[in-house]
């Protein structure tokens, strides 16, 4: 059995879809992010860096033993871990599922999953914030991030426009990091127009289609506040007196 500490955001749903992907019974904590709930100390000693996603498998890493129902019986030692990247690998390698044989196929899963981490999350949110959540607005970083957004839906239509996915033809943990940043509520967020880029909108349909990544992404859908927070959730994630200055 897997903990997910979870929360319905970009980051959030790259470990939902891959539980779905990899079929491993897992249950669900609701982090709310928007609340504080990422600062408590029973979270910051399951992901240090106050972030979600966080899973414990309480089975750990171990490949199962012929006749053990599972790694626990087996003698396998729970295993936290907390970044998305980490856990998309450790989830992919632990049931041999969307885990390429060849050296060179998962190098190439991982020069793109790399690329989901390093630039397609952090300039994506510093988009959304500045764009949908900044107590002010402030036009300098608007532009630069609505910028260096647009010039990274730019690399991937390319890529996109070369190979199926990714990573190249296979569906990857690479599609599974970076699917999320690119649905529709969070594309309007950060004011992206698809038809700029048919390549990605082609790959965005076809991954759109897999019922793991439905499921994956309905997972507390009716709490996602992203791009429309209500009032009591702006006051609770920037504070009263940021909405006084206002
Ligand atoms: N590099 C991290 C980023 C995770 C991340 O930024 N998670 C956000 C939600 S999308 C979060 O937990 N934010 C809480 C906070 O900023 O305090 C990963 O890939 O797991």
């Amino acid at each position: 059995m897997i903990d997910l500490y979870y929360w319905p955001t970009p980051n959030g749903h790259k470990a939902s879809i891959m539980l779905e992907e990899v079929g491993l019974d897992y249950q669900v904590h609701p982090v709310n992010i928007l609340k504080g709930d990422q600062f408590s100390p029973e979270f910051l000693a399951i992901s240090p860096n106050n972030r979600i996603p966080a899973i414990v498998d309480h089975d750990g890493p171990g490949l199962r033993r012929a006749g053990a129902a599972s790694v626990a019986q087996a003698g396998g030692t729970p295993y936290t871990l907390f970044e998305s990247g980490a856990i998309l690998i450790y989830l992919a390698e632990k049931t041999g599922t969307l885990w390429p044989d060849s050296k060179t196929a998962q190098y190439d899963v991982l020069k793109w999953l790399f690329f989901q981490n390093a630039n397609v999350g952090p300039m994506f949110g510093q988009c959304g914030h500045f764009q949908g959540y900044a107590p002010e607005p402030v036009p300098y970083a608007i532009e630069r991030y609505h910028n260096e957004t647009l010039r990274l839906y730019g690399v991937m239509d390319k890529r996109l426009g070369e190979r199926a996915f990714l990573a190249g033809n296979d569906y990857s943990l690479a599609d599974i990091a970076t699917y999320p940043w690119c649905m529709p509520v969070i594309r309007d967020l950060h004011k992206v127009d698809i038809a700029e880029f048919p390549n990605v909108g082609r790959w965005l349909d076809e991954i759109a289609a897999r019922p793991a990544v439905q499921r994956g992404t309905a997972l507390l859908a009716d709490v996602m506040k992203i791009g429309d927070p209500d009032e009591e959730t702006r006051e609770a994630f920037f504070g009263k007196q940021q909405l006084e200055r206002r």
